[in-house]
């Protein structure tokens, strides 16, 4: 597409999809006009995909998923297509700023944090590979909250990505489907009937994702709830009015909030209701889309791989077998087989409040015919293993985890270590029974977003080395590795960064009105707020580190800044409170005149994808400090590498592989390992030895017992810091001494910069491995045993 072309369509687009003359047409009209221009190319693309995977009758893939983090849409596409000189130039010509249209879209924020992102890199990635898939998950009218900070505490508002008009979906009235729960079940020999008292709709809205260079399109379908009958006239005709609506609120309910928890499972009806709302539409629409093609449902497992993103859609076991023996006649114990073969299950964390549980009762409710099927195919289970040794059904409460291992023919871990862990702990006794079922799939980060579009300056530089083959094919920055020895190569990698971070220094002294100098290292984590991942840790070496400063001012420290993002859940206090304490410490240290020009804590509010863009080319540290055994991979850990931050963490998650990829020369590791943690809990007053042992740790927790950084209100933190000295589950204390001695090494590597670069330059040759082309790969291979399409030529 020409500049001109470019040019004609977008205003083509102003004035006759949206009506807008270009004298009178805001940022927004523009970004729409834009945005159409743009996905008009991509629709005869993706059009041509669904064509060649119909005609070529290949294997489809399924990925449903609670969750899908996309953020924004229009670089993606625009950078995907490769035409972004067109757009460029284009707007140019029509005094438009391109930069601020990019800025001017909201995130879809339609997940909370990793594994909803992960299902975003697979269905990039799914494209560029041209692998025929479908993403299916709920469309939210409000994705996660959107974080503010008052008086440093975090308040909640709704997120309206969908208030403006969505330029990216296309809505599918045609593709509506009823959805029942509740009623009564009526069982006729070895079928059963199933009469739901409560009915509503599902319709599908599609967006499509393409691949880069545009050679292959997929569709992620969100289905949004609909009333079933609507808006009722006779009680509006009687002067009911907010009655004649209810029904209509009530349906909607289902579509309209993303649950902001990620770790503990509260068991609430409206989750349950939402979870098998979107897998039943989904399984619904994948049968039908099969049977169009196919006559014989026992091919179903060779012509489709359903994914389980997490347990959130455990129940398209059931549902499968309802389905298929239910409503098609299949006997129970086929329709079983046939769903395993269909079905597999990723497992992506292994923390028990974190792993759902329903209540027999409640699900027996909502959904009595499936509750029935669940026990059967326990049953079943238990007489094929010849064991009652393990149930999916256990204490009044239906366990998905096991439910999901026993209807699956693949369960997967996010990374090696954890991977051995499902194999060791939650799953042992599953795993000795299915010994070949757990496999392991490391996660993996699209590098077209967080390499190609986040980090234009290191990209055009690594392409002008090696050539621009990586962005295919990741693990070809490998040739990057001579270049390191060249000292001009290294001083173009060192500006790369320093320039970035110049940009995040103008912005942070923009939006948040605080002063960092761009010499400092800048020190990030960016992730939601849990115990686990230790924030605290982190902010005690920032107070320790502070202190020491103050006892000698004058002594030459290395610059730091400190930077942190990520939301708490609403209801999780702990998580609140250190936010808190996170936004007070700041407020302290940047005005502390003896040490401000050393020391920077910034904590922008509301963390999202479009921030993390931002973020993570201009970062030098990264730190990835969860307790041993509790991350399960960890995907920011992969993007901060990819773009030159070398890491600061622990043995845990995917770590240890990056570890071994950067090699540990270039990682600056600490702490227990996974084992050593579970020797250490065991010993009485864990907590009060490594404080008692270590005066700078004392001294940190002493400043926040104190009130030092809440002198309004010096009991603040007593919460934090009684739960730091008497129990400290995850270890904090007992990791600090090791966690300074590591931040001190970082200090002394970041005053040789040559060193330091060559060292971030090497994380970025190394880190080839986690993309997730890798990652889907594996999957087609070990999981879902499916092959590639012929992709179309390049656009
Ligand atoms: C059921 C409810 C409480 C729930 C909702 C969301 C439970 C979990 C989640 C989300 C979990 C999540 O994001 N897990 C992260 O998945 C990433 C992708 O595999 C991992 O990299 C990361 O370590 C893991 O915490």
């Amino acid at each position: 597409m020409t500049p001109a072309q470019m040019k004609d369509a977008i205003l083509h687009h102003l004035v006759y999809t949206l009506g807008k003359d270009a004298a009178h047409a805001q940022t927004y009209d523009w970004r729409m006009a834009l945005s159409f221009a743009v996905r008009d190319k991509i629709v005869d693309r993706w059009f041509e995909a669904t064509r060649r995977t119909y005609a070529g009758q290949h294997k489809r893939v399924y990925y449903l998923s609670m969750e899908f983090l996309i953020g924004r849409l229009l670089k993606d596409a625009i950078i995907n297509m490769r035409l972004e000189e067109a757009a460029i130039d284009a707007l140019q010509e029509l005094k438009v700023d391109y930069q601020a249209i990019l800025e001017d879209e909201p995130d879809a924020a339609l997940g909370n944090g990793g594994l909803g992102r992960l299902a975003a890199c697979f269905m990039e990635s799914m494209s560029t590979i041209g692998c025929p898939a479908m993403g299916y998950g709920i469309r939210y009218e409000n994705g996660l909250f959107r974080q503010r900070f008052e008086n440093g505490r975090q308040v909640e508002e709704p997120e309206d990505w969908l208030s403006q008009r969505h330029a990216w979906e296309f809505e599918r009235p045609e593709v509506s489907i009823d959805i029942g729960f509740g009623g009564h079940v009526q069982e006729i020999g070895k079928r059963a009937n199933w009469y739901p008292s409560e009915m509503l709709i599902a319709m599908g809205h599609d967006t499509p994702i393409i691949g880069w260079r545009g050679r292959w399109g997929n569709t992620l379908r969100l289905w949004e709830a609909r009333p079933m009958h609507g808006f009722d006239l006779q009680r509006f005709n009687r002067g009911d009015y907010a009655a004649a609506a209810e029904p209509e609120a009530l349906a909607r309910t289902l579509s309209r909030v993303l649950y902001p928890d990620d770790t503990t499972e509260q068991g609430k009806e409206l989750r349950l209701k939402q979870e098998f709302f979107f897998t039943s539409a989904s399984l619904r629409d994948i049968l039908r889309r099969f049977e169009s093609e196919y006559d014989d449902l026992r091919l179903l497992p060779k012509k489709a791989a359903i994914q389980m993103n997490d347990t959130h859609p455990a129940i398209a076991g059931p549902e499968l077998v309802r389905l298929l023996v239910d409503e098609r006649g299949i006997d129970f114990e086929e329709a079983v087989g046939i769903a395993r073969n269909t079905l597999s299950y990723t497992n992506h964390t292994l923390l028990p409040e974190a792993l759902e549980r329903w209540d027999e009762g409640l699900m027996g409710r909502l959904l009595p015919r499936h509750l029935q099927l669940i026990f059967r195919i326990n049953e079943l289970h238990m007489k094929d293993v010849g064991t009652r040794k393990v149930t999916a059904v256990d204490d009044g409460h239906v366990k998905m985890g096991e439910l999901s291992f026993i209807m699956a023919h693949r369960v997967n871990g996010v990374s090696a270590l954890h991977t051995e862990l499902m194999k060791s702990t939650v799953f042992k006794d599953l795993h000795e029974l299915h010994p070949n079922r757990i496999v392991n799939e490391t996660n993996g980060v699209t590098p077209r977003r967080w390499l190609l579009s986040c980090n234009p300056r290191l990209s055009t530089l690594i392409t002008d080395a090696i050539g621009d083959d990586w962005v295919d094919d990741l693990e070809q920055l490998e040739k990057l590795e001579p270049h390191i020895d060249d000292a001009a190569f290294l001083e173009s990698y060192a500006a790369a960064k320093r320039q970035n971070k110049n940009d995040l220094a103008n912005w942070i002294a923009e939006k948040l009105e605080v002063g960092i100098d761009p010499e400092a290292i800048f020190d990030v984590q960016i992730k939601r707020i849990h115990e686990y991942k230790r924030q605290h840790l982190n902010l005690l070496e920032t107070i320790a580190h502070w202190l020491e400063i103050r006892d000698n001012p004058n002594q030459g420290w290395v610059p730091r800044v400190k930077i942190f993002g990520g939301k708490a859940a609403p209801g999780y206090v702990f998580a609140k409170e250190i936010v808190r304490l996170t936004n007070d410490v700041a407020k302290v240290l940047n005005s502390d005149p003896l040490t401000s020009r050393y020391l920077k804590v910034v904590y922008p509010p509301n963390y999202n994808v479009s921030l993390a863009e931002k973020l993570i080319p201009a970062s030098d540290l990264s730190e990835q400090i969860s307790t041993a055994g509790k991350e399960a991979s960890g995907t920011g850990n992969m993007k901060f590498a990819l773009n030159g931050a070398l890491t600061i963490g622990t043995l845990d998650g995917a770590n240890v592989e990056i570890r071994e990829h950067v090699k540990p020369e270039n990682f600056f590791l600490f702490g227990m390992t996974a084992d050593e943690v579970m020797e250490r809990r065991r010993i009485g007053g864990h907590a009060g030895q490594a404080i008692a042992a270590d005066p700078r740790l004392a001294r940190a927790i002493e400043a926040i017992r104190a009130g030092r950084f809440s002198p309004d209100d010096p009991g603040r933190y007593h919460g934090i810091v009684d739960n730091l000295v008497h129990h400290d589950y995850f270890v904090v204390c007992s990791d600090f001494t090791d966690y300074w001695r590591a931040q001190r090494e970082v200090d002394t590597a970041f005053a040789a910069p040559k060193d330091w670069a060559r060292m971030a330059a090497f994380n970025t040759a190394r880190s080839g491995w986690f993309s997730s082309d890798r990652t889907i790969r594996g999957y087609m291979a070990d999981v879902w045993h499916a092959e590639a399409a012929p992709t179309v030529e390049d656009a």
